[in-house]
């Protein structure tokens, strides 16, 4: 009679203290053989899952060990049960180690894709040598990666190409992930059902503003832009994210694109493309140093609604040298990273929060279908 009760007593304290709180939206709290109301069947490696998605890598084969210690995070912290697949890109074939060690982290699918040569390389209009002055010109001012043509042709791609890479022809979203990037909180919901749910179609998780001498002309040929094609801007109010002085210029805010969790849809529709088209012609990639944070983050400010992005606050994340970590004291249960240290609280990473103090757009509908 003793022992039962000390069992009864054993097993309530157990069940206080091994219940955890999870940092699924409440909405979306379902029993433990479901997911977000999936069966956590369709989240086996072989199955079809819920939503069309994968982690799309950049990445170059001397990156592998950073590779894999990103990948060791994702899997722990998320996709151990999620099993969504990874697409790694290259400009150079990737080597068999590259595949092999890369591949035994994830019982998830993975596969390998080189980049076509005409989304690496200089389109026919740029002229060379110039672009060559260009970058000793910045080199003189000071400015980070001044010199590199890679960097640059890593940016166009980023840009306007990723998401037309054939490996990426079946896949609806996509997750962003780069070597040596840290996941410190646990994820227990799916990111991709979830933006799926709500239309949400740009995530975030750190907003900064950007190195001003590296984007000189981009505004400039923004405006242009939308001169000719005024459809282009869906969401008016994205100007007050984007620039202090009613559009005169840009003050910098972009959403850190080393983290992005987006609707391919978005970026190959008909008007991101043609504003791509527009600033590639311009040729600021190789003549300036344009980030893909900046054209990303532009777009989506003036194209999507306030509603269809979202700040992953609940994600933790670090990229050398900021980081995300999530406030409540529910996420130190699930979370290794100091609240403290949030990019959150630093004036450059403003822009972060200052996305949610824009104007509703529309009715709060989280009952959207999917
Ligand atoms: N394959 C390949 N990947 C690259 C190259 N340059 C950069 N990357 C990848 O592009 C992403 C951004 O580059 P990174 O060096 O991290 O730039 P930073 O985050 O702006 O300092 C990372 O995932 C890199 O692995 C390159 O020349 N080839
Ligand atoms: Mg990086």
């Amino acid at each position: 009679m003793y022992t039962d009760l000390l069992h009864l007593l054993l097993g309530l304290l157990l069940a206080v203290f091994v219940h955890r709180p999870s940092n699924r939206p409440a909405d979306l709290e379902q029993p433990a053989a479901t997911i977000d109301g999936i069966d956590v069947s369709s989240y086996l490696p072989e199955a079809h899952r819920p939503v069309r998605a994968a982690f799309v890598v950049l990445v170059r084969n001397s990156e592998l060990v950073g590779m894999k210690r990103a990948m060791r995070q994702i899997e722990d912290r998320f996709n151990h049960k999620f099993n969504y697949p990874y697409v790694f890109l290259n400009d150079m074939p990737f080597t068999e180690e590259f595949k092999t060690e890369t591949a035994a982290m994830t019982r998830a699918n993975v596969t390998f894709g080189v980049i076509p040569q005409e989304h690496w390389s200089y389109p026919a209009w740029i002229n060379q040598t110039y672009a060559g002055e260009c970058r000793q010109e910045m080199h003189k001012q000071g400015v980070f990666y001044a010199l590199t043509e890679s960097y640059r042709h890593m940016c166009r791609f980023n840009s306007g190409f990723f998401f037309r890479h054939p490996l990426l022809d079946e896949i609806d979203y996509y997750w962003r992930i780069e070597p040596d990037v840290e996941y410190s909180c646990d994820i227990d919901y799916d990111p991709f059902l979830f933006m799926h749910r709500r239309g949400i179609k740009y995530g975030y998780t750190i907003a900064l503003h950007e190195y001003p001498e590296t984007i000189p002309t981009l505004w400039k040929t923004v405006k242009e832009f939308v001169t000719s094609n005024p459809e282009f801007v869906r969401h008016p109010a994205g100007y007050s994210w984007l620039s202090q002085d009613g559009g005169e210029t840009y003050n910098g805010c972009h959403f850190w694109s080393n983290f992005e969790i987006g609707s391919l849809a978005f970026f190959r529709s008909p008007e991101y493309l043609a504003y791509f088209d527009y600033l590639d012609r311009a040729g600021g990639f190789f003549y300036e140093r344009w980030g893909d944070a900046p054209v990303h983050a532009i777009a989506a400010a003036l194209m999507l609604r306030k509603e269809e992005v979202h700040w992953f606050e609940d994600i933790g994340y670090y990229h050398n040298p900021w980081t995300n970590c999530p406030q409540s004291a529910e996420s130190r249960l699930r979370c290794h990273c100091d609240p403290a240290k949030s990019a959150v609280h630093h004036y450059w990473a403003s822009c972060t929060k200052d996305w949610l103090l824009l104007p509703d757009t529309a009715p709060k509908d989280d009952t959207a279908a999917e």
